[in-house]
C-alpha cells in the first residue's frame, strides 16, 4: 500500500505540474469557476478509491474512450473514432485484466525477455539484443478482443460489456516471434506457448497472474507474429504493453501479452491463468441461449471471424436528401484476406457492392468505401457485411450464443436520417 501511495503522489506532483488547467482537461469538463480556484488545489473529483491518481493520468491518454472499467483499466474506442487507416495511440482500446505495472519501475532499456523451457538455448534479451541479432520489422496488425460484441448476447455474459470498440489497427515495431523461437531452438516436444508477464492480479497476490495464455507451437512458429516494441514508430503505451508485448494477430487479443517478460515452451497445452475453463472457449456444438456446457465441450478460440466496422458517418447523423454521401470502414478476418465487402439501406433486402482495398499486409484491415444516396426523407439504417475469402460473411442477427459471450461478428449497423 506505500508503494500506490508513493505512486499516487507522484502523480499528484505530475498533475499539479501541469496545473488546473489541465485539470479541467482531466475531469473531462469545463471548471466554470477555475479563476477561483486555488492554485494547487485538486479537484476533489480524484478522491475515489476505484482510480488511483496514476490510472487517472494514464486515462487521460486515451481521450474519447469509453471508460468500462476502472479496476482494471477497461476502455473501448466508439466506432467512428476508428476513422483513421492507422489506428492511433490515443484511440486503442485497453483491455486490462490486472494492474498496470509501474512504469517508472521499469525502463525500457533495462527490460528483458526470456525464452525457456523446451528450447536447446535458453535466451535472455533487451530491446538492444533484438534489435542487433533480428530483423526488425514493421506491421499493421489488428488487435481484437475475444469478447468484443459481448453486450448483445441474450441472456447477457459476465465480463466487460464490449459493445464494437474494443478492435484496433495501429502499426507494430518489432522482431518476428518466429525469428527468436528459432535461436532458442524449438525441441521436438514443444507443444505450446506460455506467456507471462508483470502485471499484478487484482488481489494484490505476487504468486498470481492475472493472466498467462499461449498458442500452439505451430502458430508461434509462423511469420506474422512479434514481439513488438514500438507502436507507429513511438514506444508502446503503458496501457498496451510498455516497453514490449506480444502481437499474435488473427486470433483473440488475450494472446497478444503485454509487459511480456517471458515465453516459455511447454511440453503441453498451457494451462495458465485464462486458459482453462470457459476463458476464451466457445461451445464445440450450438447451443441454445442461457445452457450450461460442460466444461469438457469448450473448447479454445483460435481464428477470430470476419468482421467490419462503419467508421463513417457516426450513427444519427442526417443527410441532405438527394446528396450522395460517402460510407466507409475497415474489415477484417483471421481467417486471412476479405474478398468483399457490402452495404444495405433496406435492412437487408438488398445489397451493394463497396469498393475494398487489399490489405498492406497480412492481418492489417483492409479499408472499404461505398457512395450512397436515399431515395425519399425518413429514418435509414447502414447495414455492412464483410465476406472472407473463405466465403464466411457476418450474420445479420447475433450469431450462436455462448456462455462468455465471445466472437459476436454480427453486421454493424448505423442509424442515417434523411432530410
Ligand atoms: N499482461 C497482460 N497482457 C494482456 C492482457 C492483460 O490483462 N495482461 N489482456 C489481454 C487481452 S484479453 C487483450 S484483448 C489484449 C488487449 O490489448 P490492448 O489493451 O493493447 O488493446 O491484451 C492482452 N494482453
Ligand atoms: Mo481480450
Amino acid at each position: 500500500m506505500a508503494d500506490k501511495k508513493a505512486a499516487m503522489n507522484i502523480s499528484r506532483r505530475k498533475l499539479l505540474l501541469g496545473g488546473v488547467g489541465s485539470a479541467a482537461f482531466m475531469l473531462g469538463t469545463d471548471i466554470p469557476f477555475l479563476k477561483n480556484m486555488p492554485k494547487g488545489l485538486l479537484p476533489v473529483a480524484y478522491a475515489n478509491d476505484d482510480v488511483g491518481l496514476d490510472d487517472e493520468a494514464l486515462i487521460v491518454q486515451k481521450e474519447g474512450l469509453t471508460l468500462l472499467n476502472a479496476r482494471p483499466i477497461n476502455m473501448e474506442t466508439p466506432a467512428h473514432l476508428l476513422d483513421d487507416a492507422i489506428t492511433p495511440a490515443s484511440r486503442l482500446f485497453v483491455r486490462n485484466n490486472g494492474i498496470v505495472p509501474d512504469y517508472e519501475e521499469h525502463p525500457a532499456d533495462s527490460w528483458t525477455i526470456t525464452i525457456d523451457g523446451e528450447v536447446e538455448t535458453p535466451l535472455t534479451l533487451s530491446i538492444a539484443d533484438l534489435k542487433r541479432n533480428f530483423e526488425v520489422v514493421t506491421k499493421q496488425l489488428w488487435i481484437e478482443c475475444g469478447g468484443n460484441g459481448r453486450k448483445f448476447y441474450e441472456p447477457g455474459a459476465s465480463g466487460n460489456q464490449w459493445s464494437l470498440g474494443a478492435i484496433g489497427c495501429p502499426q507494430w515495431t518489432g522482431v518476428r516471434l518466429r525469428d527468436v523461437l528459432k535461436k532458442a531452438g524449438v525441441k521436438d516436444t514443444a507443444v505450446y506457448t506460455a506467456h507471462h508477464s508483470v502485471d499484478m492480479h487484482l488481489s494484490g497476490d505476487p504468486e498470481k497472474a492475472p493472466i498467462s495464455r499461449g498458442v500452439p507451437i505451430a502458430k508461434a512458429l509462423e511469420e506474422d507474429s512479434i514481439i513488438a516494441f514500438e507502436m507507429n514508430g513511438e514506444p508502446l503505451p503503458v496501457l498496451n504493453g510498455f516497453p514490449m508485448r506480444l502481437v499474435v494477430p488473427g486470433w483473440p487479443g488475450s494472446c497478444s501479452q503485454k509487459w511480456l517478460k517471458r515465453i516459455q515452451i511447454r511440453d503441453q497445452i498451457h494451462d495458465g491463468p485464462k486458459m482453462t475453463g470457459t476463458a476464451y472457449r466457445m461451445p464445440a456444438y450450438p447451443v441454445s441461449p442461457g445452457t450450461e456446457v460442460p466444461k469438457e465441450d469448450m473448447v479454445i478460440i483460435h481464428e477470430m471471424p470476419v468482421k467490419s466496422l462503419v467508421t463513417y458517418p457516426v450513427t444519427g447523423s442526417r443527410v441532405k436528401l438527394g446528396e450522395e454521401i460517402e460510407i466507409r470502414g475497415h474489415a477484417w478476418s483471421g481467417q486471412g484476406d476479405v474478398s468483399e465487402m457490402e452495404v444495405s439501406i433496406d435492412f437487408g433486402a438488398t445489397w451493394q457492392k463497396a469498393k475494398l482495398d487489399k490489405p498492406v499486409n497480412k492481418f492489417a484491415w483492409q479499408h472499404w468505401k461505398a457512395m450512397l444516396t436515399f431515395p425519399k426523407a425518413g429514418y435509414y439504417e447502414v447495414w455492412a457485411r464483410a465476406t472472407d475469402h473463405t466465403g464466411t460473411s457476418q450474420p445479420s442477427v447475433v450469431p450462436g450464443w455462448n456462455p462468455k459471450g465471445y466472437l459476436n461478428n454480427m453486421q454493424h449497423r448505423v442509424a442515417v436520417f434523411a432530410v
